[in-house]
């Protein structure tokens, strides 16, 4: 019997046990259960709750509910949006997700971590200006607006952006900080590939290099199999436009790779048949080319996001451990747990069906003796 089917069942016993002692303590057999006074619904349930202005705004787009807090913080776990260590961080540069109040497998996009490496600004870029360049080793040179991009056909994908920086080290207290530039999205665009076919790609194009709009240009070189592969020319992600912060309106996805190869603002690839050293390749110093670009394929990895760092269990007894798994080069088979420190492993229950290079959430019922 493996684990996960013998806590659930305890827990199903758990249940039953209640019911049976709710009856008990009635006078009467059959109908006791029937009896049992229901708990009072709070004032609030029959019709008097207090209500919310709406305003236009609020109708036309909606907002969450002042209730809930959860925001993103800067690496050094101030609120984002103070500068903090070096001029440019908690701007634009590691800005970190709430990890630990995730649920589900996405960021919500207003909570999807940043990371802009140069300039404490976020390019405003009109989209029906903004066009995409592709031009180097192919036979017809085209520059894209994002009306043509959008008349190619399709695709939409779950994928993890992860950025180098997303380790944990000991001045981290919490997992916002440890892992908190890692985020999960649906992105919507047109494979790369396909526009290179379009481009007609020559067969002596071996890398492409992705250049960003703004100054520093945000360049990064990448293997063409890659391209052909399976990298997007992403203009939505979650349903709707991609945010500024994240791209708008047009950023490269790079499945699997390392954060820094999924270029935002993007304006121009070039097909090439060497590989160029750019400033985001030069900023992380590999200026050996296979490793510059192949060798950054995460994972697999995987995180607890609850209870993790610095919460509290109000008390013993059952708790779902939840967390996140993923991996740079395919789909999340399993995830075991350990409430040992690792003596014994537990297999999690995944929840839905893991994709290929996407967060997979996992779930591990654990019945905390308080100790
Ligand atoms: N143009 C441009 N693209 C960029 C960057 C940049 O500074 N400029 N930063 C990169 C880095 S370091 C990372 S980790 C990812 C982060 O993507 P996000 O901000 O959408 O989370 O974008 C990459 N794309
Ligand atoms: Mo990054």
């Amino acid at each position: 019997m493996d684990s996960k089917s013998s806590s659930r069942r305890e827990l199903l016993k758990g249940g039953a046990l209640a019911v049976g002692a709710a009856a008990a303590g009635a006078s009467v057999g059959k109908t006791a259960l029937a009896q049992t006074p229901a708990p009072a619904l709070p004032s609030y349930a029959v019709n008097e709750a207090p209500e919310i202005p709406v305003s236009p705004d609020v109708v036309a787009y909606g907002v969450r509910s002042h209730y809930v807090k959860s925001v993103r913080i800067q690496e050094d776990g101030r609120p984002a949006g103070r500068t903090a260590r070096y001029t440019d961080f908690g701007l634009t540069l590691h800005i970190q997700t709430p990890l630990q109040d995730s649920v589900g497998t996405i960021q919500a996009s207003s909570l999807h971590y940043c990371a802009t490496t140069k300039g404490s600004f976020v390019p405003d870029i009109d989209p029906e200006k903004h066009t995409l360049l592709i031009d180097g080793l192919v036979d017809r040179p085209r520059i894209f607006t994002m009306a043509d991009l959008r008349r190619f056909p399709s695709v939409t994908r779950f994928h993890f952006i992860e950025c180098i920086a997303n380790n944990a080290d000991a001045t981290h207290k919490n997992v916002q900080q440890s892992h908190g530039t890692c985020s999960n999205a649906e992105w919507t665009g047109v494979l790369l590939s396909t526009l290179f076919k379009e481009c007609g790609l020559q067969d002596k194009a071996t890398w492409f290099v992705a250049e960003g709009a703004e100054e520093v240009k945000g360049a990064s070189t990448l293997p063409i199999n890659k391209a052909m592969a399976d990298v997007i020319v992403a203009y939505a992600m979650n349903g709707e436009p991609l945010r500024p912060q994240q791209g708008f309106p047009v950023r490269l996805v790079t499945p699997g790779f390392e954060g820094i190869f999924n270029t935002k603002w993007l304006r121009h690839i070039k097909a090439v048949d060497q590989y160029q050293l750019n400033m985001n390749d030069f900023g992380h110093l590999r200026r050996d080319e296979t490793s510059a670009a192949l060798g950054y394929t995460w994972g697999p990895k995987s995180v607890i996001t609850f209870p993790s760092g610095s919460q509290k269990l109000p008390e013993p007894g059952w708790y779902e451990i939840t967390g996140l798994a993923w991996s740079g080069n395919g789909a999340v088979r399993k995830v075991e747990v350990s409430t040992d420190g690792g003596q014994t492993w537990n297999e999690a229950e995944l929840k839905g069906t893991p994709l290929p290079k996407a967060h997979t959430r996992f779930g591990y019922m654990w019945n905390w003796d308080g100790d």
